[in-house]
C-alpha cells in the first residue's frame, strides 16, 4: 500500500487539496493520508468556539470540503493537535468520526488496523502538569485550554494497544526530543526547496542529523526541543515510523530502530508531506524530490497569518 503522511493543515484545506492531488500525479495511486493533527477541520462557529487562539486563524476552508468545492483525492485520518476542535472531537467521538467527505479523526488515542498497517496514536500535547499526573481526568467541565494536553490515561490507551501487536506508524504531534539546534523559521518556505527525506537533496536545516542513530542521554544531552512522554512512546512502541508535526519544521532520522519524520505546515508545501511504499513490513520512501506547486498565497480562499502559532 502507499501512504502519506501530513504536516499540520492549519485549516488549509484547499492548499491540501492541491499538495495531495499533484503528489498523487507524481508516485501514483495513494490508498490514504495520515495528518500529525492542528487539521483545524471547522465546520461551523461551535467547533470554531472550541479552538484556542481562534481568532488567529478563523474557520478556514473546511467548510468547502463539505460543500464538496474542494476535494480531497483520498481519505485523510488525522489526530488532534493543540487546535483542533477538540470540545466536539471529545463529546462525538464514538470509535471513527467520519467528519467530512475524506476527512476523518482518529480520537483522542488507540490503535487501529489498516489494511495491513498497524497504525498507533496519542493526540495532543504535552502539558507537566497533565500529561504527568495520573490524577488529571477530563470531564464535561475541562476547559477547552485543558483539553489540548494529552493525558496518562491517553498515552496509556495508545502502550496498551502496542503490547498487543508491533505499530507500523505512530502518530503523535508534539516532538520527542531530537537533536534539532535552532528552530530555523522561514527555512522551508520556498516550495522548491527539496523537504526532509530525500537522499542527497537534504537542506542545511537538518542534513547534520540525518541517519543518526540515538540513544536516550544523547539525544537529551542535545534536544532543545520535545517531551520526556513522547520520547517514552517512541522508544518503548519501537515503531517501524513514526511522525510527528506541531513545531512546523522538518527534521528527518532515525531513533533505534524507527525512521522518524517531522513535517511542515501545509502551508508551506512539499516540506508538509512524506510518501510510502509499505509492503507490510518495511516503509520506503517515495517522497518526490520536486512538485510542481503554486504559491500558497495564489490558491488560499482564506489567508491565515504567515506567523501561525504551533
Ligand atoms: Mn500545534
Amino acid at each position: 500500500m502507499r501512504i502519506t503522511l501530513v504536516g499540520d493543515i492549519h485549516g488549509s484545506f484547499r492548499y491540501l487539496a492541491v499538495l495531495l492531488t499533484q503528489l498523487q500525479q507524481s508516485v501514483g495511486p495513494i490508498d490514504m493520508a495520515f495528518c500529525v493533527g492542528d487539521a483545524e477541520a471547522l465546520r461551523n462557529s461551535n467547533d470554531l468556539a472550541g479552538v484556542v487562539g481562534k481568532s488567529r486563524h478563523g474557520i478556514g476552508d473546511f467548510p468547502l470540503v463539505m460543500s464538496g468545492e474542494i476535494r480531497l483525492p483520498f481519505p485523510v485520518y488525522s489526530i488532534a493537535g493543540n487546535h483542533d476542535p477538540l470540545p466536539a472531537i471529545d463529546k462525538d467521538f464514538t470509535g471513527g468520526l467520519n467528519w467530512g467527505p475524506n476527512f476523518h479523526y482518529l480520537g483522542r488515542a488507540g490503535v487501529k488496523q489498516f489494511g495491513s498497517l498497524r497504525v498507533g496514536w496519542c493526540s495532543g500535547v504535552y502539558d507537566a502538569r497533565i500529561s504527568t499526573s495520573g490524577s488529571f481526568r477530563r470531564t464535561s467541565a475541562t476547559t477547552p485550554e485543558d483539553r489540548r494536553y494529552f493525558t496518562t490515561s491517553d498515552v496509556g490507551k495508545l502502550m496498551k494497544g502496542a503490547k498487543k501487536g508491533h505499530i507500523d506508524l505512530l502518530l503523535m504531534h508534539d516532538w520527542p526530543h531530537l537533536p534539532v539546534a535552532n528552530r530555523q523559521k522561514n527555512s522551508a518556505r520556498n516550495q522548491s526547496e527539496p523537504g526532509p527525506h530525500r537522499g542527497s537533496h537534504q537542506t542545511q536545516a537538518w542534513s547534520d542529523t540525518k541517519r543518526l542513530s540515538l540513544h536516550r542521554g544523547q539525544v537529551e544531552a542535545r534536544a532543545s526541543r520535545g517531551n520526556p512522554i513522547a520520547q517514552k512512546v517512541l522508544e518503548e512502541c519501537r515503531p517501524s515510523l513514526a511522525t510527528f508535526g506541531h513545531n512546523h519544521h522538518p527534521w528527518a532520522g532515525t531513533v533505534g530502530r524507527s525512521q522518524v519524520v517531522c513535517l511542515d505546515r501545509v502551508s508551506n508545501g512539499l516540506p508538509a508531506v512524506a510518501a510510502f511504499e509499505y509492503d507490510g513490513d518495511s516503509f520506503v520512501d517515495i517522497t518526490p524530490p520536486h512538485l510542481d506547486l503554486p504559491r500558497y498565497e495564489s490558491i488560499t480562499s482564506s489567508s491565515p497569518s504567515a506567523t501561525l502559532s504551533l
